[in-house]
């Protein structure tokens, strides 16, 4: 209530208060206003991408007025609130998503086109918010847009990178990085220069007794940098409820320290602090399950946590409850490990800021936290070097020690034979140097542990936390299996296939209770339906062939085969699996008469997606994809029988084009490496059909739509250790045919053969960690099999609307009413009327 206004005043100010437009006329007064005054543009001088900012302006108008009323009736409601804190918020546009969820979509259209604009072409304007890496990051994407959909009072908590997730490009065959500046015209981000946070770094740790023979602990000197926050609405679909999405941004601290400097005359070092300071949320670390260690990422995680708790911690004590009622007002959820350090830092403000008991203090904590784990890969478990902690964050460190003395006293007292379980479950490893083990402080410091699909929840509890499954019992650890919202993946992603489907359910129900899909299942055989289905397939397939034609340059049939991979390149996703079939088939063309070629299913093997920058093997693959397209694209024998596609800078606004045009995606991790997948269930809900492992989400998928209705090969998760040992140790002979594979590559059948030797060799000589050959045979034969399969188009399509009706569990709101459930006990708060 600071700074409101007084009671006998409010009067005028209602009379005033900022009204939505709610018919197409005043859309369109608000948008050309803004486009004449808040962009000072005309008549003459407005090009699609002022038409975008008009629009995106008066959209966000209408947000914000929703928003404030959101966060008043939360704040009057005075209910628990969840706070999702993610270092990454794959947030792609917000123009189109914005119009589909408060329902003004159709109305907009017209009103632009009597401005003489087309729609499609406006939102094509907006660049995406591209602060992720990949699944994790679409996830918390996702959530957001479930939390605000479903009415839960909740905030997701994020860092203001100023460069997103690189943009690349593909130059001769080469991935190459380009910074992506997002942020010249951002419209749908609020300042809050009134909302800042010092943050503290560095200095050391003075510890006395007071008065009254209490320990006290003080962190003091070193630097301090601000953290202003920046707020983005989240508008929920079909609801009034607006979420916040709060980002930090980092700025030199604007208190005495380089004032002082300044009137010291030291202009320079000034400035070069502030730029310091500003490197904090400068870049997002482009790293998708790869921890790397650098000291800047940890002061962005500490800066981060630090502010968000600080802010958290705010909006309690404005509700003047005692410290006990904490956890019954603030659920907080660690997306993976990175937010970790908000353990530490709330039992440090507890204890050493409002005078807490530790005992008290750590209830307090654990109640709070619940931790999402993500992957398995031991070289994406985040470790800290002590030094470095030591350093940058002393008192934490000493919290840490303390947090890990008393669960290991805890630990030895349940356990007193069992002395080298000491060693395994310590937060601190003891190496050269010592490290941080960030997942054990986030599974010590949280009630619930969750893996986000069966197999890995399964697997985290067997191997890397099974220690703590002794400890604590089963009961702390849970699955949550992963969703995505089918707003956006559905109702903007594929338009026409939605409208089918509701103009069968009697409307969009469906997109806020994703079961009621199951009811299209009684049109499986009604013809005209199927007709239509294909023919939106169709359409989709010819708008991606039109993007590829665009970007490449290469005419892809829309008729062909579509098979698609897009994510992340990563070797346990076996993207080399993938080329080295496709190569296989162009040996296998190459060598057919003209009849046996007649016989085959025209295909187009489609690739998208981004290497980390230092990541060499990754890049090879890219390479290797870009060279086979460039011998099989212009060869006279293939023609239409195969094309190979690279699409350059897969991102979220392109996944929305791709994802409806598949007729098959491959998703062929080796089992029990890819935690759940999401892009699986995208792929699915548009009506594509999947090939893939016996891996992540793939078996739940196969479980609700049925065996018959995907490609499933290869190895099962139980047998990935002893192939591997087998590999090193015993006798083992590649795969026949991959074999022949690797001959075409090394006799420079797709170029200067010795770039690709790295590839071949990690199968060949090191060991093949990820049994790209174990799995070949069975890859290259459920290919023919899908072959098959698409010769019988009626069949398929039959397989390809079962999988839609059976999808509704896919839901990212069914996870989030689990969450909710299982995890925050939160409850919404619906708006009236
Ligand atoms: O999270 C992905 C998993 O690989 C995928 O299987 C799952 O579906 C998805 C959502 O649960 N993980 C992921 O995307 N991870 C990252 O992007 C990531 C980014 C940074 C770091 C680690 C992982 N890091 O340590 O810096």
């Amino acid at each position: 209530v600071e700074a409101a206004i007084p009671e006998p005043q409010r009067e005028a100010w209602k009379k005033f208060t900022a009204q939505e437009f709610s018919t197409k006329e005043e859309f369109q007064a608000e948008a050309v206003r803004h486009i004449e005054t808040t962009l000072a543009r005309s008549l003459f001088n407005c090009d699609e991408l002022a038409a975008y900012s008009g629009t995106a302006l008066a959209f966000r108008d209408r947000l914000v007025i929703e928003w404030n009323k959101t966060q008043q009736r939360h704040t009057f409601a005075d209910q628990k609130r969840v706070y999702y804190l993610s270092l990454e918020f794959l947030m792609g546009r917000a123009l189109d998503n914005a119009m589909l969820n408060v329902g003004f979509k159709n109305a907009a259209k017209d009103g632009l086109s009597e401005l003489g604009f087309r729609i499609e072409d406006i939102i094509k304007q907006e660049r995406d918010a591209a602060l992720g890496n990949g699944g994790l990051g679409r996830l918390a994407a996702c959530f957001l847009d479930s939390l605000a959909s479903m009415d839960f009072p909740a905030w997701g908590y994020g860092l203001r990178y100023k460069y997103g997730i690189f943009k690349q490009e593909i130059v001769d065959g080469y991935q190459v990085e380009v910074p992506d500046y997002w942020l010249d015209f951002n419209p749908w981000e609020f300042p809050r220069h009134d909302i800042t946070v010092e943050i503290q770094f560095y200095g050391h740790v003075r510890k006395y007794q007071d008065e009254t023979g209490k320990n006290v602990a003080v962190w003091e000197g070193g630097e301090i940098v601000e953290a202003v926050a920046y707020d983005v609405p989240i508008p929920g679909f079909k609801t009034k409820t607006t979420n916040n999405l709060r980002l930090w941004s980092s700025k030199a601290a604007s208190g005495e320290f380089d004032f002082q400097k300044f009137n010291r005359g030291e202009y320079e070092s000034s400035v070069a602090d502030q730029q310091r300071a500003e490197t904090i949320s400068a870049v997002l670390y482009p790293n998708d399950n790869l921890e790397r260690g650098k000291e800047l990422r940890l002061k962005q995680q500490y800066f981060w946590v630090a502010a968000s708790l600080f802010d958290i911690v705010r909006r309690f004590k404005k509700t003047k409850r005692a410290w006990a009622a904490f956890p019954d007002q603030v659920a907080i959820q660690l997306n993976d490990t990175h937010p970790t350090l908000a353990v530490v830092e709330l039992q440090r403000i507890l204890i050493d800021q409002e005078g807490l008991e530790w005992d008290e203090a750590w209830q307090i904590v654990v109640k709070t936290f619940g931790y999402t784990n993500h992957t398995v890969l031991p070289e994406a478990l985040e470790k800290w070097p002590v030094p470095l902690f030591q350093n940058l964050l002393p008192r934490h460190l000493q919290i840490i020690y303390d947090i890990n003395l008393y669960f290991l006293q805890s630990v030895e007292r349940r356990f007193p034979k069992e002395r080298e379980m000491l060693s395994r479950v310590s937060i601190i490893e003891e190496s050269q140097p010592k490290m941080v083990r960030m997942a054990f402080l986030a599974i010590i410091g949280s009630h619930k542990v969750n893996g986000v699909a069966e197999l890995h929840s399964d697997l985290i509890k067997t191997t890397i936390f099974k220690d703590f499954v002794k400890i604590y019992g089963p009961d702390k650890f849970t699955n949550v299996t992963n969703g995505i919202t089918p707003r956006r993946w559905l109702h903007q992603a594929n338009p026409r296939l939605c409208e089918l489907i509701a103009s069968k359910l009697g409307g969009y129900d469906f997109l806020k209770d994703l079961t009621l899909l199951g009811e299209i299942e009684r049109y499986v055989d009604d013809k005209a339906f199927k007709k239509e289905w294909q023919e939106i397939k169709y359409a989709n397939k010819v708008r991606l062939a039109r993007v590829i034609k665009e970007t490449t340059g290469v005419s892809v049939n829309p008729a062909a085969l579509f098979d698609i991979q897009v994510k992340r390149i990563h070797e346990y996703k076996r993207q080399q699996l993938n080329i080295f079939g496709v190569i296989h088939r162009y040996l296998a063309i190459k060598s057919m008469t003209a009849e046996e070629r007649k016989k085959l299913a025209p295909r187009v093997s489609i690739f998208g997606g981004k290497a980390a920058p230092g990541y060499w093997m990754a890049k090879t693959v890219i390479h290797l994809i870009n060279n086979v397209g460039a011998v099989v694209n212009n060869d006279k024998d293939v023609g239409d029988l195969l094309k190979v596609i690279f699409l350059e800078d897969y991102n979220v606004s392109k996944a929305e084009i791709i994802c409806p045009a598949s007729d098959l995606s491959e998703h062929i991790s080796t089992a029990g490496t890819e935690a759940s997948g999401t892009s699986n269930m995208k792929f699915v809900l548009n009506g594509g059909l999947i090939i893939g492992t016996c891996d992540g989400a793939n078996i739940e998928i196969t479980r609700e739509i049925g065996e018959s209705n995907i490609f499933l090969f290869g190895n099962l998760a139980e047998d990935v250790e002893e192939l591997r040992h087998h590999h090193l140790y015993g006798k083992y002979e590649l795969d026949p045919d991959l074999l022949k594979v690797f001959e075409a590559i090394k006799s420079g059948t797709f170029g200067d053969a010795n770039a690709f030797s790295g590839l071949v060799n990690a199968i060949v000589d090191h060991g093949d960690y990820y049994l790209v050959s174990d799995d070949f045979h069975s890859y290259i034969q459920t290919h023919d099999l899908v072959d098959e399969a698409y010769k019988n188009q009626d069949e398929w399509l039959t397989k390809s609307i079962q999988s839609v009706a059976r999808m509704g569990f896919f839901t990212s709101d069914r996870c989030i009413q689990e969450y909710a459930d299982l995890i925050w006990n939160v409850e919404p708060v619906p708006p009236k009327e």
